[in-house]
């Protein structure tokens, strides 16, 4: 018996720093329009979708970048996309900067700020969050950088680990969604505990430039793009899921993000691939069920995985050098 649901990725095209959230969302209820037409169940929208990619600029006080951050949600600015999803019945999962008042890991309550994603299920219920873990770039101004990459600057990491949760969508029971932001889709670990918990369905935005912007070495510029898609099919195959990988790309205030989002099956086949660097609206239609044959067999991971031999993996956070070999004495 199969399973189908039809997901979407909702591109979205440049958010350019003054403009209001009001832009962003007005651009994705259009898309979540057209998505109904098409008939997806599921949308997936960018990384930080209500806002241009912030991080890329230095505020020396970081209260002024509270701007870039949601407080509550729905909050007015939000809520046309909380009664569209209500209107067509759409499951989605939407990236955003949240503002958190809660304890830290020393019991102490304050404001804290986050890379996060949520799926909101059609009736607004959140289904799950996720804070994003993996936070590339830096915390101070870089003076050599062409372009700041400030995400460690303005939020901490992830503190709800790789969570999945079987949810109702579209015209099925449950669906064991995950999520992934941007960065993330790099580490074959975070992949790893997904898929350790049976995910069929990870949900990714991204804002990746275009171009290297850390000046240690060209790397040719093509190469942006097949490191991304290589990342998320790897992260399928060896997972036995499908992802929704989604972009906000074009042109922000001169500084270019790649698109290219994509559908990928649970064999590391593209499904469906967004051809524009605008809002664009890309679907497919899923059988969950084809996550089986991979879990059964190569990826049966009980069968095959040898956890004391992969200890390096969780007790080491940098790479070391090796033992020198010397030939043996004569
Ligand atoms: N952006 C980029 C990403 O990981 C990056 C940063 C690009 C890191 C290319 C390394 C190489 O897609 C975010 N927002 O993580």
């Amino acid at each position: 018996m199969s399973r189908n649901i039809t997901v979407a990725a909702a591109q979205l095209g440049p958010i350019q720093k003054a403009e209001g959230r009001d832009v962003a969302v007005g651009r994705m209820v259009r898309l979540l329009e057209h998505a109904h037409r098409r008939g997806a169940q599921v949308v997936v929208f960018p990384e930080l979708a209500l806002t241009t990619f912030f991080p890329r600029w230095y505020h020396e006080d970081r209260a002024e970048a509270d701007r870039w951050f949601e407080e509550t949600l729905p909050s007015p600015a939000t809520q046309p996309l909380f009664d569209a999803i209500r209107k067509y019945g759409i499951t989605i999962q939407l990236g955003y900067g949240e503002i958190a008042n809660e304890a830290d890991d020393t019991g102490v309550v304050r404001r804290r700020h986050f890379n996060t994603s949520v799926v909101i299920a059609p009736s607004g219920d959140i289904i799950l969050k996720y804070r994003k873990v993996h936070l590339p770039g830096h915390v101070e101004y870089a003076p050599t950088r062409t372009v700041q990459h400030l995400e460690k600057r303005y939020f901490e990491v992830g503190n709800l680990g790789f969570p999945v949760v079987r949810a109702p969508a579209g015209d099925l029971d449950g669906v064991n969604m995950g999520m992934l932001i941007c960065n993330d889709r790099r580490w074959p670990e975070a992949w790893r505990v997904l898929g350790l918990q049976q995910v069929e369905l990870v949900m990714l935005g991204y804002n990746t430039p275009s171009l290297n912007m850390e000046n240690r070495g060209f790397e040719a510029h093509h190469l942006r793009v097949i490191h991304s898609q290589l990342s998320i099919q790897a992260g399928c195959y060896q997972n036995s899921c499908f992802a929704v990988a989604v972009a906000k790309a074009g042109t922000e205030d001169g500084h270019e993000l790649f698109g290219h989002s994509v559908i990928v099956n649970p064999q590391g086949e593209i499904m469906a691939q967004a051809t524009s660097w605008s809002d664009e609206l890309i679907v497919a239609d899923c059988d969950l069920d084809m996550c089986q044959l991979g879990r059964s067999t190569i990826f049966n991971f009980e069968a095959h995985r040898r956890v004391e031999a992969y200890r390096r993996i969780t007790e080491q956070t940098g790479s070391v050098a090796p033992p020198v070999w010397t030939p043996p004495a004569a």
